[in-house]
């Protein structure tokens, strides 16, 4: 069966009860995995108080500042990750940013500083999150994040995210190649939408999943426990034979062509 009991899982993007990352953390720590946690830190100090009450229950052993776009708080997380553990097993990447003038309007309008920001928050971090890691890697691993169909496909109004999670698919089979003969693997889970804080924040995000649960052959979204039991999948010895790939969690929406 699933088992993570003895692996160190840093898990990365909980912003609230609805993140991916959240479905994931509870998904792996039911499997046994001892977790650390990163939060994104802001000035009040309110994200952090947020995250940390909603994470308590999973009693993580970490819990951490992580601002990607900050290289001192990547190293020191890593750091805190040799100190603390020895050991890393396990890394779920669940970050993504573009500012909203990226997500509207005329794809052919994208910024330099729009596409720049959209791809170093949401593909240049696995980069920066795996080449952290790999050091720490020592009895292998594996790397699991999320993409979303609009890196492959066009989808409305996804515009800068789209190059971004192309980039970041890319990444994937990059870094299994290079990590591989150390035994980490990296794995992408492309879900379908889901109500989240970031897919909120998007004008016609219900449109999208009405659409999708009269399509989708399962004729439904998926849930954050979904997405969670496929990355515990992913990060467990059952998947042991599978790296660089795009696993569809999506309620088989991806295969339709009308
Ligand atoms: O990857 C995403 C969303 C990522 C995202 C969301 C936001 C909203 C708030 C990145 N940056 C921001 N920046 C903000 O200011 N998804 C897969 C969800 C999503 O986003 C869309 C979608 C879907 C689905 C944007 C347009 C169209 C569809």
């Amino acid at each position: 069966m699933l088992d993570l009991t003895g692996k160190n899982a840093l898990v990365t993007g909980i912003a609230n009860n609805r993140s991916i990352a959240w479905g994931i953390a509870q998904q792996l720590h039911q499997a046994g995995a001892n977790l650390g946690i990163t939060f994104l830190p802001d000035e009040k100090g309110r994200n952090e108080k947020k995250v940390a009450d909603l994470v308590e229950p999973l009693q993580p052993s970490l819990f951490l500042p992580l601002d990607v776009q900050n290289d001192d708080q990547v190293a020191a997380t890593f750091a805190t990750i040799a100190s603390q553990w020895g050991r890393l097993d396990l890394l779920i990447h669940c970050l993504a940013f573009a500012s909203k003038e990226g997500l509207e309007g005329d794809f052919s309008q994208i910024s330099r500083p729009v596409f720049t920001q959209a791809l170093e928050v949401s593909a240049h971090s696995l980069i920066a999150l795996a080449g952290a890691a790999k050091p720490l890697m020592t009895a292998g691993g594996s790397i699991v994040t999320l993409t979303y169909l609009g890196g492959v496909r066009v989808v409305p109004n996804y515009n800068v995210m789209g190059i971004a999670k192309a980039a970041l698919e890319i990444n994937v089979r990059y870094l299994a190649s290079e990590l591989g003969p150390q035994n980490i693997r990296v794995n992408a889970i492309s879900a379908g939408p889901i109500r989240t804080l970031a897919s909120s924040a998007i004008g016609g995000i219900y449109d999208m999943i009405h659409h999708v649960e009269q399509v989708a052959p399962l004729r439904r979204t998926v849930t954050q426990t979904e997405v969670g039991n496929a990355a515990a999948f992913l990060c467990s010895d059952l998947a042991s034979g599978i790296t660089g790939q795009v696993l569809y969690v999506d309620a088989g929406y991806e295969v339709m062509g009308m």
